[in-house]
């Protein structure tokens, strides 16, 4: 018995992928300030493990949480002695694991163009390279690869450039993948990035925009987290750079901006899932974008997309203050997230960050706004929890058209009102 759980062990070593067998996604309802408190006091637990999928904000606003088999009882216990009600949302997140790469195994030959490519599967990162370069062979005219930087491990970080001539014209950028567990954002950049060539020259409206504006997605944002997310943790959500003085690896690159940086709104923990990094811009992937968008200097809108809850955020996400634009950005919001409910019904929030979700500091957007960059909005995509970040990859092509449509709202709202 002895030498078969050694053996066990040494092959999950060996394997060295990271199991969630047994893991459970709760459901907390922290019904008021002291409730959410007590949830807080289990996230400063760093023995219980607990990974916040939705960390405490208001009390409409049910708190998910990771929970390993190991401390299940013990959290449970916890909740039900202080009378804080909570739901069993994913039973069993291995066997959602084990569905997700199941489906990728059994799914396909390799694309050898951009017609045959599978849009309704999740890709790896070699994958989503191989489709860049298919797009940019295809279709020279119009789209381009830039490198703008490597990431910690080495990795390039690749953007995409689409455009019709000009030079230095003002510019829309997009991002997926900055937080790697995100899987449905990366899909859905591929779905733009195709439906940005079908659409040119046949839908006037994105026509027009690509006409005068050129476009930038960035799919990948996070290569090593998303490498990783595929061969050894699939629940991984930072960058992969190591931190001295801790065998904790990663910062959060969605704290790690030079807007409210340090402020309430992140850890200075490294071994935290919303570690702030040791200054603003260390991470490798974060100073790329930094310094392109810099370089630039004629981005009109920024638009960075995550997972999950389905929000439309605009800033801040640091502090209280209500942005100069904030009558202009929350009515824009209202209008694109009607076009994105037109089309499945699918419902989102809208507002700024801080009031909508919670402090969080050193965001993406918070400091492309106070570049000036107007038109700045981060989305959180589908679902609302039932899945998380494990959406069904069945779910990929109706979440990417209709967030879409939301982005031509944006994009057109951005043709119209030049500045
Ligand atoms: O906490 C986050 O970074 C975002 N939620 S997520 O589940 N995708 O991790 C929300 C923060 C939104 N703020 C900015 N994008 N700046
Ligand atoms: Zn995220």
């Amino acid at each position: 018995m002895r030498g078969l759980l050694v053996f066990a062990s040494l092959l999950a070593v060996a394997l060295s992928t990271e199991t969630f067998v047994g893991h459970q996604v709760l459901r907390i309802f922290a019904a008021d300030e002291f409730q959410m408190e007590k949830v807080k006091e289990l996230e400063a637990l760093e023995n219980l493990q607990l990974d916040f999928w939705r960390d405490p904000s208001h009390p409409e606003i049910p708190i998910d949480v990771r929970v390993p088999f190991s401390s299940l009882q013990g959290v449970k216990v916890f909740l039900e002695s202080n009378g804080i009600q909570y739901s069993i949302m994913i039973e069993d997140l291995q066997s959602l694991v084990d569905e997700e790469k199941l489906y990728m195994s059994r799914r396909h030959f390799m694309p050898r163009s951009v017609e045959t490519f599978n849009y309704a599967s999740y890709h790896n990162i070699d994958e989503i390279y191989d489709f860049m370069d298919l797009l940019v062979s295809e279709n020279p005219g119009v789209v381009s690869k830039i490198q703008i930087g490597k990431s910690f491990e080495g990795r390039p970080i690749n953007i995409l450039k689409f455009s019709t001539g000009g030079t230095n014209r003002p510019a829309i950028w997009i991002d997926t993948g900055i937080h790697s567990r995100e899987w449905v954002t990366q899909a859905s950049g591929v779905y733009f990035a195709k439906k940005i060539l079908d659409s040119y020259g046949k839908d006037p409206s994105l026509t027009s925009i690509l006409d005068n504006f050129d476009i930038f997605l960035e799919i990948i944002t996070n290569p090593d987290g998303f490498a990783f997310t595929h061969s050894k943790n699939r629940m991984w959500r930072k960058t992969r750079s190591i931190n001295s003085g801790s065998s904790c690896v990663g910062v959060d690159p969605n704290r790690n901006w030079d807007a409210g940086f340090g402020v309430a709104g992140s850890s200075s923990s490294p071994c935290s899932e919303t570690y702030r990094g040791p200054y603003a811009n260390s991470e490798p992937e974060v100073k790329a974008i930094v310094d392109f968008v810099k370089s630039h200097g004629n981005i009109k809108a920024f638009i960075s997309i995550h997972s999950y809850s389905q929000l439309l955020l605009y800033p801040f996400g640091y502090k209280r203050n209500a942005a100069a634009d904030q009558p202009e950005l929350d009515a824009l919001a209202k209008k694109a997230v009607d076009a994105l409910a037109s089309l499945h019904g699918t419902k989102y929030k809208y507002g700024s960050i801080i009031t909508t979700i919670y402090q969080a500091s050193g965001g993406t957007i918070d400091w492309t706004y106070e570049q000036g960059i107007k038109y700045s909005y981060t989305f959180e995509l589908r679902d609302t929890g039932r899945y998380g970040f494990l959406l069904p990859a069945s779910q990929i092509i109706p979440t990417a058209e209709e967030t879409w449509l939301a982005l031509m709202v944006i994009m057109e709202h951005t043709r119209d009102h030049p500045y």
